[in-house]
């Protein structure tokens, strides 16, 4: 089985493009303690289950707003094989800060840009390949509403689980200035390596110099914390 994620901004058409893949074989429940909905549904690809969670619509990936959080936790905690970021072609600059931060976290990802109806109805250029070239991850035009791109959508998603520990990653530079600190804090992190196995160190890196709550608690239990604290400024 593949477990695929599905993440996007608010409005962009996960629902739409959810049923769309499931169908009706979906059951809604909430994320653990919070009552915050959890959508789960199934769809079979060339012989093979694909689990799609559906996360939810989110701006951002911080630890301060609890839908955040649930999908942000999802992602490096479930780590699932794929996770479809659900793009709004007519709003892509808006809706690439998403991507960049799920790139940041080392997710699987697969772009569907969606809304390409509109896209086109507007006159809007993409360069899809280009753009794709640019994020080290495939980019696949969909129209939600009308099933439009689904299939190459599948495939995608399909190729990318079987490539997942093959692909190559991109990095997001933050200039020389803070990418010494960042390297810095990073490889002390990277000594505790049952923590650098579960998470991606230079995410954890970066998130410790924003004091970002929740990843500082994690790595408050590490045996090198007071190293750690050493190397991270305070606010
Ligand atoms: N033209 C066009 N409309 C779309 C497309 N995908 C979704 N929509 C429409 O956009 C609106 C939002 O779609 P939803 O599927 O509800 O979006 P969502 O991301 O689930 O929204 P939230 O759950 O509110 O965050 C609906 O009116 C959809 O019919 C698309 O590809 N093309
Ligand atoms: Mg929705």
């Amino acid at each position: 089985m593949i477990t695929v994620a599905l993440i996007g901004n608010p409005n962009v058409g996960k629902t739409e493009l959810f049923n769309r893949l499931t169908g009706l074989k979906q059951h809604v429940g909430n994320w653990p303690g919070v009552t915050v909905e959890k959508k789960v549904g199934k769809c079979q690809y060339k012989g093979e289950e694909l689990e799609i969670v559906d996360l939810p619509g989110t701006y951002s990936l911080t630890a301060r707003a609890m839908d955040e959080l649930i999908a942000r936790n999802y992602i490096v905690e479930d780590k699932p094989d794929v996770v479809v970021d659900i793009v709004d072609g007519t709003n892509l600059e808006r809706n690439l800060y998403l991507t960049l931060l799920l790139l940041e976290l080392e997710a699987n990802v697969v772009v569907a840009l969606n809304q390409w109806d509109m896209v086109n109805e507007r006159g809007i250029e993409i360069d899809v390949d280009k753009l794709s070239s640019l994020l080290g991850v495939p980019v696949v035009p969909t129209v939600a509403t009308t099933g439009e791109g689904l299939e190459a959508l599948k495939e995608a998603i399909l190729t990318a689980a079987r490539n997942k520990d093959r692909r190559r990653k991109i990095v997001i530079g933050y200039g020389d200035d803070l990418e010494a600190l960042i390297k810095r804090v990073r490889d002390v992190i990277a000594k505790d390596t049952g923590l650098a196995r579960k998470y991606p160190p230079r995410w954890l890196a970066i998130k410790a110099l924003e004091h970002d709550e929740e990843v500082l608690k994690r790595l408050q239990d590490s045996p090198y914390w007071d190293e750690i604290r050493g190397v991270i400024p305070n606010k």
